[in-house]
């Protein structure tokens, strides 16, 4: 005869579950509440304080933390030793066990949840004897959700016993839950602020989230020496399984520690670098690229990108998909950088860097698909809260263009005009950027008017002695009035890409017919804050 324990703190379907063992010929051993509950509905179900011949005690503390519980779901049926134990010691085999937790997390989702509220729902028996069961998986068969009840039902009138595939991925559930639940209970004691001078039954505790010891994110690659300023505590995590191509993958050769800021910028210029397909190198500062470039090779796209902002490009942070030779390194090195990026280096550019220890090589692997792939999801801390979206991972097409000015794009307009969408999506709200030749002439950043991005797009590129003459632009967003347009046709645009969607979508077109230059719609936006 089957021997099933039952002890759950949420008892949703536990009467109807345990019905249907009962049909089955289980037999049903089970804890306080839930025994009660289980034989008020009039099925026949033994206390296991009448197993262990302990009452429950400590107010519920230590109700199945006992060798007779504990070896019936322990013992290994195939090893004689093992059953004589139990014989000798009057214990039974439980083989079905069907526990939940007591409810930790809804507990301190509260508001105003104590101190001693939360940990009393610390449960330690349940995960106690969750984990004896998963361990043993080979014999016991173990519940810790409502939603597993039909298929062991299932099993059980069919099969008349549970097969090795369910008790296994049953075994594999068991031990999320409990990581989960420990994870639940360390995030929520790490966080606690605790102040000794208020202790007392009914304390609740500031919380707050310390970057050293969040366990929002599940590895913590390093302590940071500060965050963005020197009086922030900072440290980085990664993903339990980061992706391929992603910055947590990748292995700093040599050079000082990376800093938080540089971290942020590396991301940047890395995410931007490896959605590009052809030769291509991405200088970034601040977050916001200062320099793309596309080429033959990688001195050509570096030269390239240097050219769009050489002053900003002082101390910054430069990524290559494609490795980086002696050639590229050599030009590199001529400038103050912060951070160097690709998926390899050759010898002899290594060498050109030994002597310049300050300067951090990071090696990282591109994806093995190329384009624009980019981490599953984002999120950005805000008050008290996270913010979530999927990654802003939209590749435009030719196809995805429609001109909406009597003049057309020339092929290379065209061109042009999706190098300088893509990167027009890795550049911070409001975004301008003029483009020629696959190079970047003049990158407008995170202004709060799209009329002064454009401004300064057009003002850098004076400052960088670069002609806007016969440019493209890609503008991240729609133009609100015809004035931003004004600007960028004024500087030399001949061609502009757009989402379009403005309520003033015909009083640009007029505009730009007026001027007598091409403008497509994308029908996507990319703001990017
Ligand atoms: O207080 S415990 O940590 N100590 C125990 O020995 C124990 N045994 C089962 N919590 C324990 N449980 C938990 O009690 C189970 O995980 C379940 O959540 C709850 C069921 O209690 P009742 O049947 O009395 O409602």
């Amino acid at each position: 005869m089957m021997r099933a324990l039952l002890s759950v703190s949420d008892k949703t379907g536990i009467v109807e579950f345990a019905q249907a063992l009962h049909a089955l010929n289980v037999q049903l051993l089970s804890t306080g509440g839930t025994a009660k509950l289980l034989a008020d509905a009039g099925l026949p179900v033994t206390e296991v304080a009448e197993v262990t011949q302990f009452p429950e005690m400590l107010d519920g503390r230590v109700k199945t933390l006992h060798p007779k519980v504990h070896g019936g779901l322990l013992a290994r049926r195939d090893l004689p030793a093992h059953m004589a134990a139990l014989q000798e010691h009057g214990i039974d085999t439980i083989d079905l066990l069907v526990v939940n937790l007591y409810p930790f997390e809804a507990t301190v989702a509260k508001m105003g949840c104590t101190l001693a509220d939360a940990i009393e729902n610390i449960d330690i028996g349940g995960p106690a004897m969750v984990r004896s069961a998963a361990k043993n998986w080979q014999d016991v068969g173990v519940i810790t959700d409502a939603s597993q009840y039909p298929a062991v039902i299932d099993e059980l009138q069919t099969l008349g016993k549970l097969s090795n595939a369910l008790r296994f991925s049953l075994s594999v559930a068991a031990f999320n839950r409990i990581s989960q639940y420990d994870g639940a209970i360390s995030n929520y004691l790490s966080s606690v602020q605790f102040e000794e001078d208020k202790l007392s039954e009914d304390y609740v505790p500031q919380m707050a989230v310390f970057p050293g010891q969040a366990n929002m994110y599940t590895a913590k690659m390093q302590d940071l020496r500060y965050g963005e300023n020197s009086h922030q505590q900072a440290a980085w995590y990664r993903d339990m399984q980061p992706q391929v191509g992603s910055l947590a993958t990748g292995v700093q050769l040599q050079g000082k520690e990376l800093s938080y800021n540089n971290i942020a910028d590396a991301d940047a210029a890395w995410e931007c670098v490896k959605s590009f397909e052809e030769p291509a190198c991405v200088i970034v500062k601040h977050a916001n690229p200062c320099g793309v470039a596309v080429g033959q090779n990688p001195l050509e796209c570096y030269t390239k990108a240097f050219q769009t902002d050489p002053t900003s490009a002082f101390g910054g942070i430069i990524a290559f998909n494609r490795p980086v030779d002696g050639a590229a390194a050599q030009a590199v090195s001529k400038q103050f950088v912060e951070v160097l990026m690709a998926p390899n280096f050759t010898d002899e550019a290594l060498e050109v860097f030994k002597g310049k220890v300050n300067v951090r090589l990071m090696q990282i692997a591109l994806p093995n698909n190329y384009g624009n792939v980019r981490n599953a999801l984002e999120t950005k801390r805000i008050g008290s809260g996270i913010l979530m979206q999927t990654a802003d991972n939209h590749v435009l097409t030719l196809a995805d263009l429609k001109v909406v000015t009597v003049k057309q794009p020339t092929p290379s307009e065209l061109q042009d005009l999706l190098f300088a969408w893509k990167v027009a999506q890795y550049v911070k709200s409001n975004a301008i950027v003029f483009c020629k030749n696959g190079m970047t002439m003049g990158v407008g950043a995170g202004q709060m008017s799209r009329l002064d991005s454009a401004r300064i797009a057009d003002i850098k590129s004076q400052a960088a002695d670069l002609s806007l003459e016969g440019t493209v632009v890609a503008s991240d967003a729609f133009f609100p009035f015809r004035d931003g347009l004004d600007v960028v046709v004024n500087a030399g645009a001949t061609c502009i890409a757009q989402p379009g969607g403005s309520m003033r979508d015909q009083e640009v077109i007029d505009a730009a017919n007026e001027h007598g230059v091409a403008m497509v719609f994308t029908g996507v936006r990319h703001f990017r804050h």
